[in-house]
């Protein structure tokens, strides 16, 4: 069990893809109980509260093919600004979304510090689209391309210019909608993916474990989990705006919590892409909850 200090930052953002609500799910998971539940394990927790973003949605600040790339621009400058404090100060970033956009922010803020960084990306898509090959010129389908240094500039060049992470160093758990673009993306930067098929064959054990090996060849500096809740199969979360039937189930996402929890190696963390207005009863929110209650060390007994 590690005492941690935990700051929990919110980025209350749904402009990064076309279904409203998703800037609810900093609420969502507060009232869901994140702080408690992390402070009942012996953690410092600071809720550092929400970034400030635009409340109003009639702005679509376009260009062509890349939606409201104004507001979400900014907000990733603020966010990024806030994680790489958080970072300085020694505390462990939990970062409350929002859609998947703001990864752009986290991940840009991370790169002041880590120079090498792991990345986890647990999530049925792979958000490795540009304006080129995007089907639906919405920003939370690009943020993992953008980090690579591959997108619009105003995008790559957020908080700071440039590559943010190695390709290399990422691993996809749970993709299962992938576009045409980003299936050739990935091969071409080396990206690790565990898909959906490899999950059912192997077992969420291993993934986690051959991840982790991956990871120490690659001697990465920290791991940064961004958690998309749509990775787990819709029965879970239903409360997301791009839901993929055929998931991972909410034990294997429990295990695959434990088994990093045990490892040690998570150094930051995202939670995106709860949507409180699709959901039931703000299950989607309890869950991811109850996966940061396994992430950060509750055990069963
Ligand atoms: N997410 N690949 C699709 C697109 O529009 O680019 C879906 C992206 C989903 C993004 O869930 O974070
Ligand atoms: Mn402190
Ligand atoms: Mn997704
Ligand atoms: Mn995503």
């Amino acid at each position: 069990m590690r005492n941690l200090d935990i700051s929990m930052i919110g980025v209350p953002i749904d402009l990064g893809q076309s279904r409203r609500g998703v800037d609810m799910g900093p609420s969502a998971m507060r009232y869901a109980g994140a702080v408690e539940r992390l402070r009942a394990l012996g953690h410092q927790v600071m809720d550092q509260g929400n970034i400030v973003i635009s409340a109003v949605h009639e702005k679509t600040s376009s260009e062509a093919g890349l939606k409201n790339l104004e507001e979400v621009t900014a907000a990733t400058v603020k966010l990024a600004e806030a994680v790489s404090n958080i970072v300085a100060d020694n505390h462990f970033p939990l970062v409350l979304g929002g859609d998947h956009s703001i990864a752009i922010g986290t991940l840009a803020g991370l790169a002041d510090h880590y120079k090498n960084l792991g990345v986890i990306w647990y999530d049925a898509h792979a958000d490795m689209n540009t304006r080129e090959t995007s089907p639906s010129g919405n920003i939370h389908g690009m943020p993992l391309a953008v980090s690579m240094g591959l997108g619009h500039e105003r995008l790559v060049n957020v908080h700071r210019d440039g590559v943010k992470i190695d390709p290399r160093n990422v691993v996809i758990i749970g993709a299962r909608a992938l576009d045409p673009g980003e299936r050739k993306l990935i091969k071409e930067q080396g990206v690790k993916v565990f898909t959906m098929h490899e999950i059912d064959r192997y077992g969420m054990s291993a993934v986690i474990q051959q991840t982790l090996e991956y990871f120490s060849t690659r001697q990465v500096d920290g791991v940064h989990l961004s958690l998309d809740l749509d990775g787990l199969d819709p029965l879970y979360t239903p409360g997301v705006g791009t839901p993929v039937p055929g998931g991972i189930t909410y034990r294997e996402s429990h295990l695959a919590m434990e088994l990093l929890e045990d490892a040690k190696v998570i150094t930051s963390a995202e939670f995106v892409e709860v949507n409180p207005v699709l959901d039931e009863y703000n299950k989607t929110a309890d869950v991811a909850v109850a996966l940061m209650g396994s992430l950060f060390g509750e055990k069963l007994l």
